[in-house]
């Protein structure tokens, strides 16, 4: 009876374990590869997309020179797979990437039923229209019996037909894998309307051949908070991109800058500065990092509003206000917990 009781109680401790050592496997996993392989979309310029030099960068590449920063000291070892839509979950699913930090919006079902967990926003979007000034169209209202531009495997696609079903209108979808695909059969008229995330269009209309004949219509018809994704069941990993995030906007929070991070890691008059960047407590060991993690973020990607200036702001062919994005305490929702 004792025998059959001790075998019972460590076939479930081996389970146990065995579900501890697969899931807690990706700090380790990206140490020993000692690169981070991070999913991005196939070019959207502002969040991934290659610069001049063919170089990944943006809002959303950020986030994971920021984790590389984080986890191995160098914002460099980062290898990029581009993926449509379509193709961005079941990548983090398989274990292809380690993270996933491309425009997609945090959702119910994905959290739940996809075996992925959100590590927090990194932008607050909401879905819009893009229309040809020739259209001669003031508001998504008289858009009854349009054709939309609109990529496949996105909420863009679900809130499309909730927005039609709720207000009693009809339309017709015609569906693209890649934005450049959806802006090209815009371009030759295949829709009258492309909708997507509201900051991807501007984002789009940038790569027009005539940016200033298209615009943007005034409705935001859903929610779309954006954020980086990790895999469900690893909670150290998904620790860390948390407070990678957390960190970039805390910094900003605290005027801790690219610039001047490497003067105040030697200490403030600010306690939480100092817990951050590892002048004061152990943060950094707590998630299974060196004390100078948050250091090396900053010291790479500079702080969240350097990072939106940079990739988004008034000085970027994007030109975007920060309105939701700004800090709650400059009326936005970015709003980080405590460094503590
Ligand atoms: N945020 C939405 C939409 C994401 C999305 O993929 N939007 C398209 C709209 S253009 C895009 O970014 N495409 C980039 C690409 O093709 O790689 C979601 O998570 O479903």
């Amino acid at each position: 009876m004792k025998t059959k009781l001790l075998t019972a109680i460590s076939a479930v401790g081996a389970v146990a374990m065995m579900a501890t050592a697969a899931s807690a496997a990706t700090l380790d996993d990206v140490k020993k590869k000692g690169v981070l392989s991070c999913g991005v979309s196939t070019g959207l310029p502002g969040f991934s997309a290659p610069d001049a030099n063919k170089v990944w960068a943006g809002l959303d590449v950020d986030v994971c020179r920021g984790v590389a920063a984080a986890v191995l000291g160098d914002a460099k070892k980062v290898k990029y797979t581009p993926l449509t839509a379509k193709e961005r979950f079941t990548a983090l699913q398989s274990g292809e990437i380690d993270i996933l930090s491309r425009n997609t919006t945090w959702t119910h079902t994905r959290d739940t039923s996809l075996g992925l967990n959100f590590a927090g926003v990194n932008y607050y979007d909401g879905q819009g229209f893009l229309v040809t000034k020739k259209l001669g169209v003031k508001s998504a209202k008289e858009l009854d019996g349009a054709a939309f531009c609109i990529q496949a495997g996105t909420t863009t696609e679900l809130n499309l037909a909730d927005y039609f079903r709720h207000n009693k209108m009809q339309y017709k979808p015609v569906v693209f894998d890649t934005s450049e695909q959806t802006l090209a059969g815009f371009e030759s008229n295949r829709c009258d309307v492309l909708t997507s995330d509201q900051s991807q269009l501007y984002a789009l209309r940038t790569k027009l051949k005539n940016p200033n004949g298209a615009m943007v219509l005034p409705e935001i018809i859903s929610k779309e908070p954006l954020g980086p994704v990790v895999r469900q069941g690893d909670d150290q990993w998904a620790d860390i991109a948390r407070w990678t995030l957390n960190a970039l906007i805390n910094a900003e929070e605290y005027g801790v800058t690219q610039a001047n991070v490497g003067q105040m890691m030697n200490g403030t008059d600010n306690p939480e500065v100092n817990r951050m960047l590892g002048n004061e407590g152990s943060l950094g060991s707590m998630l299974g990092l060196d004390k100078d993690w948050a250091v090396n973020v900053i010291k790479a990607v500079g702080n969240y509003g350097e990072i939106f200036d940079r990739f988004l702001g008034p000085n970027t062919a994007l030109a975007l206000e920060r309105g939701q994005n700004a800090l709650y305490t400059q009326g936005g929702l970015l709003y980080a917990p405590p460094m503590r």
